[in-house]
């Protein structure tokens, strides 16, 4: 089987839920760090890798694979890792607490879209982060109140990490960095908890998989 290369950075949110799947399918996959900061994702070398610019990529199977919601999907296609229920309503109720997040919290806030917004409001101290509060919290407190129609035992649905929990996590680490008050989002912070005692969520965390 071909060599599984991730092309990442640390702390994107959507190479964060590539990595905890990876590491749920015990895959010995090698990370390249794309650096956003030092803009390597507009470099030729990546944009021919993915023409939207965006990590991750990832390599697997003879495949070149983008998107992150594609990739756990392929993920747990290929490698059996039960994120999603098989019955089509609790499948698509699940989908959507996941979506909520990779489909609307998460492209507003991206890398991108903030600097556009602090380059709108004159480079003003505190833009940036103002920008992420303002749609952080809202999208982390809809996800709460959709929590109440699962069990958190202790995850987001049920016993075993699934779709929403890998698409939280990375939503929570960024939250807790622009300084977002989730502290009255209770559920949320049970399956925090929850999440951060499985390995293969810890392995993935940013701080641990910055490069030296
Ligand atoms: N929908 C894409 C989004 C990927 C994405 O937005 N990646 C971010 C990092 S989390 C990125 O590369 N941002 C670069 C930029 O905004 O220029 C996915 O889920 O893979």
């Amino acid at each position: 089987m071909s060599d599984t290369v991730l092309y990442d950075y640390w702390r994107s949110s959507a190479s964060y839920r590539v990595r905890i799947a990876l590491n749920l399918a015990g895959s010995d996959y090698r990370a390249i760090p794309v650096d956003l900061v030092k803009r390597e994702h507009r470099s030729d070398d990546h944009m021919s890798r993915n023409p939207q610019g965006f990590v991750p990529v990832l390599d697997i199977d003879g495949l070149r694979l983008t998107q992150s919601l594609a990739i756990l999907d392929y993920l747990d296609q290929t490698r059996s890792l039960g994120l999603l229920p098989k019955e089509p309503g609790e499948r698509a109720l699940q989908q959507a607490l996941a979506h909520s997040i990779a489909v609307d919290v998460h492209p507003v806030c991206n890398l991108s879209v903030a600097v556009a917004a602090e380059q709108f409001a004159g480079g003003r101290d505190g833009a940036r982060k103002e920008w992420m509060q303002r749609f952080i919290r809202p999208g982390l407190l809809a996800f709460e109140t959709m929590l109440e129609s699962f069990d958190q035992a202790p995850f987001c649905c049920g016993d075993t990490p699934g779709l929403a929990d890998i698409c939280l996590m990375p939503q929570v680490y960024n939250a807790r960095r622009w300084e977002v008050d989730i502290s009255d989002m209770p559920r949320l912070l049970s399956v925090e908890t929850a999440c951060s005692t499985v390995p293969a969520f810890a392995a993935a965390y940013p701080e641990t998989c910055k490069p030296d």
